[in-house]
């Protein structure tokens, strides 16, 4: 039994988890730091608690504070969210030490999941197919090479502690690979505490898609869909959709028996996601598993149906998913836009500050998670995620429709926002034809308009 949720968390996700916590009858803690004291999350939990000055490190990053707030307020269990401390094994364990329910999956799973080489070869041995290249770490420049020469070129260096895109290197021939190693390795030493890096095929233009995964621990595994996340800049999604335009049945299918085999292998417990490439024969490989809930997972709810986040913590709570269909067919078709306080028009610099007029979209088939209000002063401190705005539709054409008039109804005003950057991606040819890869936003023309 759940009876009191810490959020570990701040912004949209932190409303996400206390409409959950409430629709299921669970008492809900906020924590928030100085900068946060006039947020939602603070005015709709029912209780909140300060745990430090604005800096990330002081506050959201802050393990004993955060513990300490979890003891005073009696609570029985804690929701990390995504990002701050949603992966930190540390942190998992001392919940787990500590006598607090962790919402995610145990604190060795994230261990494990979180070092990409070893994730990669449990997969393998799974059945799952992996992104071809090296087995293990890589251990001198001249076993780099003879890797290379076997895999062949081009190959990409990724940080087994790694993730999400840093410390990654493209190497296109054999005269670039040691400096581009020596390169990879200090920035992951720098940002991971890990110089270990491994070698893959490098695909060149590659569609990056998840799967959604629901597991009980006790062997039920339910696979909610894909998700197409091959719209990002620098790493970051701006838009994700499911279903993905180019996954007919049959391939879902196959991902689906992928990720489910995956999942029972290793014991996964709670919301996870497997990440694969696609290439354009149709054939998906590994690329790494996510053991938290996605900023995305609301395209994934809308079209299978679910609360994901209530499902979360059922399963967290003991609850077993048996009997329950193990590949649900999704209906219709949803389509996510992350609204970031950003200037699209001046290389999405960060823009915030005071939004002094606000006022959400809505009407069919619209739903807004935001924490954003009027007058609300977005700080400068976190990342610049403002709302999501997702459209449903029976088909894409009316999830694409819906979002298009969604966005000319969302209006923000005092500081800029990615909506016009949004409304010219919505219009592009090549994108309602489905027709993009991870490469698309490199080569968007995005038209400059001041207003
Ligand atoms: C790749 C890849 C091509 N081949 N791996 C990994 C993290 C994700 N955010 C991007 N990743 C990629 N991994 C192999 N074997 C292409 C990407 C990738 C990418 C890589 C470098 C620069 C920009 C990129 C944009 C999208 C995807």
């Amino acid at each position: 039994m759940i009876k009191k949720i810490l959020i570990a968390n701040r912004g949209e996700i932190a409303l996400r988890i206390i409409r959950a916590c409430k629709e299921l009858g669970i008492a809900s803690v906020a924590v928030y730091s100085h900068a946060d004291k006039d947020s939602l999350h603070v005015r709709f939990a029912d209780e909140a608690v300060c745990i430090g000055p604005a800096s990330p490190q002081k506050s959201y990053l802050n393990i004993p504070s955060i513990m300490s707030a979890a003891e005073i307020t009696n609570s029985d269990a804690v929701h990390p969210g995504y990002g701050f401390l949603a992966e930190n094994s540390e942190f998992a364990e001392i919940c787990e030490q500590s006598g607090l329910v962790f919402i995610g999956p145990s604190s060795k799973m994230i261990s494990q999941m979180g070092d990409k080489i070893f994730a990669k070869t449990v997969m393998q041995n799974a059945g799952v197919p992996v992104i071809p290249g090296s087995e293990g770490g890589i251990e001198s420049a001249d076993q780099a090479q003879s890797m290379a020469k076997e895999i062949g070129f081009p190959v990409i260096l990724k940080a087994t502690a790694g993730g999400g895109g840093k410390g990654m290197r493209i190497v296109r021939d054999q005269k670039e690979l040691e400096s581009a190693m020596s390169m990879a390795q200090s920035e992951a030493q720098a940002a991971f505490g890990n110089p270990v890096l491994y070698m893959e095929k490098y695909f060149e233009s590659p569609r990056h898609i998840e799967i959604q995964l629901l597991c009980d621990g006790k062997g039920n595994v339910i696979a909610l869909g894909e998700r197409e996340c091959s719209i990002q800049r620098k790493h970051q999604k701006l838009i994700e959709e499911s279903p993905s335009p180019v996954v007919d049945s049959e391939l879902r299918k196959k991902m689906f028996e992928a990720s489910i085999k995956g999942a029972k292998a290793v014991g996964y417990k709670s919301a996870g996601t497997v990440e694969y490439l696609l290439d354009d024969s149709g054939n998906f490989y590994f690329m790494e598993m996510n053991t938290r809930i996605q900023v995305e997972h609301p395209v994934s709810e809308l079209v299978y149906n679910v609360d994901l986040i209530k499902e979360q913590i059922k399963v967290a709570a003991g609850h077993s998913l048996s009997g329950m269909d193990s590949t649900p067919e999704p209906v219709g078709h949803a389509i996510e836009c992350r609204i970031n306080a950003e200037d699209p028009f001046n290389d999405f610099m960060p823009s915030p500050g005071k939004i002094t007029s606000f006022h959400i979209p809505g009407g069919p088939g619209i739903r807004v998670d935001t924490h954003g209000y009027a007058h609300y002063l977005m700080p400068p401190f976190y990342d610049s995620l403002l709302a999501k705005l997702i459209a449903y539709g029976h088909n894409r054409e009316e999830a694409l429709n819906r979002m298009q008039r969604a966005l000319e109804e969302f209006i923000v005003e005092g500081i800029k926002t990615t909506i016009p950057f949004h409304m010219q991606v919505i219009d592009d040819k090549n994108f309602r034809k489905g027709n993009f890869n991870t490469h698309f936003l490199e080569n968007f023309n995005l038209k400059q308009i001041t207003n």
